[in-house]
């Protein structure tokens, strides 16, 4: 008895289309307001960072109990100096050598609207936020606890 041939057919899914509208959108890469691209060279009196602006605002909120410990800000690829904003709380900023977290180390007290601002050979030193000095910001402010931006040429 003759075999009659199989005819296999396969079925491609078809790709379905999705409308460019669907699709989610690209963050938005900008620039934080107020932000120029020489600001951390105005604050140390240098050249501006050649890598490119000022391109990342990074906010941190404390409370009364908050603590950061010792660390490097190593992520950038650009050495541009960090320029760091402190409102609402005094704190003890803990600012360290490049070299460990440990000792030699300087507290600093940072009060609202204080800019610290480390480049150069301090760009990569450890520091940290031992304390924090709760209901010390200027009631003005209408803030509880304590703000803080770091702005920083990512490099990228
Ligand atoms: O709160 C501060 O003053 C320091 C913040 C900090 O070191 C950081 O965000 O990497
Ligand atoms: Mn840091």
């Amino acid at each position: 008895m003759a075999l009659a041939p199989v005819r296999v057919r396969t079925h491609r899914r078809r790709r379905r289309r999705r409308t460019r509208e669907a699709l989610p959108r690209p963050a938005r890469r900008t620039r934080p307001p107020g932000v120029t691209d020489t600001l951390g060279a105005e604050a140390l009196g240098t050249e501006p960072a050649a890598d490119g602006p000022y391109d990342i605002a990074l906010i941190n909120f404390y409370d009364a109990d908050a603590r950061m410990g010792m660390h490097r800000d190593a992520d950038e690829k650009s050495r541009a100096p960090v320029v760091s904003l402190s409102l609402g709380d005094t704190c003890v900023f803990r600012f360290g050598n490049p070299g460990s977290r440990t000792r030699p180390w300087t507290d600093v007290e940072l009060r609202s609207g204080d800019l610290f601002v480390f480049g150069g050979p301090s760009r990569l030193a450890y520091h940290g936020v031992p304390r924090v000095h709760p209901g010390t910001a200027p009631p003005e402010l209408g803030l509880t606890g304590r703000l803080n931006i770091t702005l920083r040429v990512s490099g990228l």
